[in-house]
Order: C-alpha cells, then structure tokens, then sequence
C-alpha cells in the first residue's frame, strides 16, 4: 500500500502528495490572516489528511479586493471573448493532463468513486469548461429599431464581482458549473469551496494560474461556512452570489443578500424527487436503474430519486429485484475499483443519515435491507430499502442525503402525480415506462427542474439543471447558467429624419 507521507493509503493507487492548502488570493497562495487552519479528514478512515488555511471575513475582504480590481481595472472583463477562450482552454487541458492526481483528491476528501472520477467525472469538469470557453465570444446582444424615430441595442455585460459557495458531494463539478460560465462572461470572483472538500478547489486555482488565468480573477478561500461563506453573501462588493448547499443556509444566504448590497443571488437547494415506475417497464432492467437513482454517490446528491413509487402491478416483483441488486452493491474503499459506494462525506453526514434510518424504523416503515453500519472503520453505510412507508413519515419527506430508499406503491397516474408533486421540494423526477402519452403527460405535471425519461442523473454540460419550489432558483449548466452571470444594458439613440 501506498502513503501519501501523511498515514492516508489506499493499496489500489499511489495517494498525491497534497500541495496546496493555503487560499488563493490575488494569484498566490497565502495563509490565512488570523494563521489558523482547519483539518480535512479521509471519510475512507477518519484520519486527517491535511490542515487547511481557515480564511475568515477578513480573508474574503481581501479576495474580493482582489477581484474588485481585476474587475474594475484588469485585462479579464475588456478582453475580446476570443482570449478568454484561450485562456480557459489551457485550463481545461491541463484538468486533463491531472486527471488522476485531481481524482484522488476528491476521493481522499470526499469518499468517492476514484474510477468514476478518473473515467468520466473529471474528464467531464475539463469538457464543461471548453463549452463554457466556446460561448466566451459568442456572447450578444439585440438590436431593437423601436419605432421610427428611437433605436436601440441591448449589451449584455459580465454582472461583476461573483461569490460562489459550493458543496462537499460534488467538488470539482459544482466548481467548474460556477466557475466556467463565470469566467466566460468576464467576471470576476471568490469561491468558497465546502470545509470537508477543499482539495481539488485549491488544485484548480493553480492549474488556472498556470495557464495565464490574470491575477485576482478567480480566489479561493477555503473555511468554514458560518464565516467565510457568511462574509460572501453579506459583502457590500459582490456583484452576485451563486450557492449549492442546504435549503436551510440557501435563506440565510438570500436573506444576507436582501440585507445588504441586494445582490442577486442563485440558490440550487435540496430536493426529494420521485423515480416512478410504471407497470409497463421492463423490471430488471428499471430497478436497476433505481438503485443508481438513490444510491449513486452513496446518495449524496440533490436530483437522488429517493421516492420510488412503484405501480401496484408489478410491486411485489420490483421489491424482490431491488433486494437482490441491493445485496449485490458492493460497499468499501472507493479506489476499489470494483466498488460501488464508499464512505459518507464525514461523521456529522453519516449520524445523520442513521438517525434518519432510526426514524424511518420508529415511525413504523419496514426496513427490508440494509440500515446497519457495514463493520469497518470509516463512515460507511450499507445501501438501505425501507418499504411500507407512507407519504407523510419522515423519511419520506425530508432530504435523507444518503444511500436511503423509501418505496411506495400506487394504482393510477392521477395518483402518482399527486403524490409525486406533494413535496416542499421540486428538483428533480423520474419517469419510467414505455407508453409515450403517460411520459409526456406526467412530465408535464410535475413541478420539477430536470424530468428523466427511462434515464435517471443523465447529465449534459448542454443540459441546465435547477429547482422548482424550495429547490431554489437559476439554472446550472447548459447556455442557461451564463445568463446568471451576465446584465443586459439597453442603450438607446434618437433617429432624425427617418426613411422608415
Ligand atoms: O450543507 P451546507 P451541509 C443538503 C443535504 C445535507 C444538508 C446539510 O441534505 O445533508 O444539506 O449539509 C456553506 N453562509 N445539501 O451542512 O451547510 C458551507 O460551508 C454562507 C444539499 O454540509 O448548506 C458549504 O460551502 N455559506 C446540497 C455550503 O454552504 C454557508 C449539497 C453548503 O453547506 C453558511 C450539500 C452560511 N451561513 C448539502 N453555512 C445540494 N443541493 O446538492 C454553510 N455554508
């Protein structure tokens, strides 16, 4: 087994020395002000792997001073999009000329699927970046002939100075979806990566660095969210903040936002989305599917279609499929490649998600597989089947974020889509049969951001994702999410004289 000098191993690969770990203000890497730092533990063990620099509001006075500047009187916003494409696509080469080492970062950090993230996600996070380069100087206005004697055009200009706070489950995706359309349209901007996932934030600002990204365009500071993430939505010089996180702190973010500089903001919050099958399914084949739906990421994900509804034709049979497949996931180190979940991000998620597991067994649901710790060290939970379960239990209702399925049976599409729609949430839905009107029908009835048709978590750089109800609002991915980062100016001018 190899180490990393730091007691974190992994006998499968060879474990990247860390190298970055102090915040990236103004293109260098410095320490905090007040010199503290905080630890970022291995899920995988419960070892700590590296102390952080822990910046503070203080810190992120100075990472927007920074981006101010660049901002306000850098190269960045007044370069012809063509440059900044350019630029962005060094970025993304170099992604892929790291992938493995940026991969193992997420893994050790966050506990996830080292080949997923070597084989598909983060050669997908340098992709997403070139579609992003590929819209920088395709970015246009209108021309309006308003009437005879007014015309006008509309600029679309970058919004400014951006704050994005993002999330542990998804570290590297979640930073380029913000950071990509961001840098596109020409702003400038601080992000705040989650305090169990800093790694790969941190590796980034220098790969943009390296290649020719201007000084004080893209900051990281790395801390805790109660400071520095406060500091970002409450900043009087922030254009803009993007979140990914909890719907608990999307208010407090909106409500910083509100009391301050009334800055816009962007939220993409929780969500507790229905994967429906209908009879008509081929069922090994859809239950399969379901078990990625809610088990993918160990469930740590927003669109998770934790709610499977299952029509009453073939439930007995689907349940018996889930089961088995269920038994078959295979839970354990995540640099396994032959591992299908590892480790929850860190102890408070793990209590969390049993809690809710005790919960669901308190408030009477049938717990029909897993629901016990698998018996090694670390934060790993088996992949969990509760059935018998009722719309209004907790588990039910409340975005578990772990590998925690609820199923529930029903009779009619009037039904389901009533029961799919009974929720504070509205991010995503599955919808699974081979009847065309039914898949159309309910699509359209459901009040939900992204609809998969027999698919489910099908992403798409070109595919813009967000919430409906308290999902939150603004789109992520997709030509979508650079409006978020853009204003429109109109300017308009008499005409004397016109012909017509
Ligand atoms: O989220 P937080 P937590 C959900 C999921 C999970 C629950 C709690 O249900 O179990 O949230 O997770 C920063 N001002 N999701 O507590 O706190 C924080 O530092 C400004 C769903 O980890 O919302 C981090 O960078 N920022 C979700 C980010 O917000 C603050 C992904 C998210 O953390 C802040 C994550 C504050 N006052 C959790 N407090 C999704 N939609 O995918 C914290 N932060």
């Amino acid at each position: 087994s190899e180490s990393n000098g730091n007691g974190v191993e992994s006998s499968y690969v060879k474990i990247p020395q860390i190298k970055f770990t102090k915040l990236f203000i103004n293109g260098e890497f410095v320490e905090s002000l007040s010199g503290k730092t905080f630890e970022t533990i291995d899920p995988r063990t419960g070892e700590v792997i590296a102390k952080i620099s822990e910046g503070d509001k203080e810190d992120i006075d100075l990472a927007v001073k920074a981006a101010r500047q660049a901002f306000d009187h850098g190269p960045w916003p007044r370069l012809p999009g063509s440059e900044r494409r350019k630029i962005m696509l060094k970025f993304a080469d170099l992604i892929d000329e790291n992938v493995e080492e940026i991969a193992a970062l997420d893994t050790i950090d966050g506990g996830k699927l080292y080949s997923f993230g070597k084989i598909v996600e983060i050669p997908s996070v340098a992709e997403n970046l070139r579609y992003y380069a590929g819209a920088a100087d395709k970015i246009h206005g209108a021309t309006l002939k308003m009437s005879r004697e007014l015309q006008a055009y509309t600029l679309c200009e970058p919004i400014g100075v951006v704050g994005h706070i993002i999330p542990w489950n998804f570290p590297s995706q979640m930073f380029v979806m913000k950071v990509g359309p961001a840098l596109a349209a020409g702003c400038t901007m601080v992000v705040k990566p989650a305090e169990q996932t800093p790694l790969s934030a941190l590796y980034y600002a220098h790969l943009a660095k390296l290649a020719g990204l201007p000084d004080g365009v893209l900051n990281v500071v790395t801390g805790y969210g109660r400071t520095a993430g406060a500091a970002i939505s409450s900043h009087m010089d922030i254009d803009k903040v993007s979140f990914t996180g909890s719907t608990e702190v999307g208010r407090l973010v909106m409500q910083a936002a509100a009391l301050s500089n009334l800055k816009p903001v962007s939220l993409e919050l929780g969500g507790k989305s229905p994967f429906i099958v209908f009879d008509d399914v081929d069922v090994d084949q859809i239950a399969s599917l379901a078990l990625q739906a809610t088990f993918f990421n160990k469930g740590e994900i927003c669109v998770a279609g934790s709610r499977v509804f299952v029509q009453e034709g073939i439930y007995d049979k689907f349940l018996i499929k889930l089961v088995e497949k269920a038994k078959a996931w295979v839970v354990g180190d995540p640099f396994d490649p032959n591992v299908h979940q590892g480790p929850q991000v860190d102890k408070n998620q793990y209590e969390r998600i049993l809690k809710f597991i005790e919960i669901g067994k308190k408030e009477g649901a049938t717990l029909l597989t897993g629901g016990k710790l698998s018996n090694r060290k670390g934060y790993y939970i088996e992949p969990t089947i509760f059935t018998d379960v009722s719309d209004d239990m907790t588990i039910a209702k409340e975005e578990i974020f772990g590998p925690v399925m609820s199923v529930l049976k029903f009779k009619s599409v009037e039904e389901v889509i009533e029961r799919a729609n009974a929720t504070k949430y509205g991010l995503a839905a599955g919808i699974m049969t081979n009847d065309l009107n039914i898949a159309n029908r309910v699509s359209r009835s459901i009040r939900a951001g992204v609809i998969w048709i027999n698919c489910y978590i099908a992403f798409d750089k070109d595919l813009p994702y967000g919430g409906y109800k308290m999902s939150g609002f603004g789109r992520d991915m997709g030509m979508e999410s650079l409006n978020m980062y853009l204003q429109v100016k109109s300017v308009a001018t008499p005409i004397y004289n016109s012909p017509w």
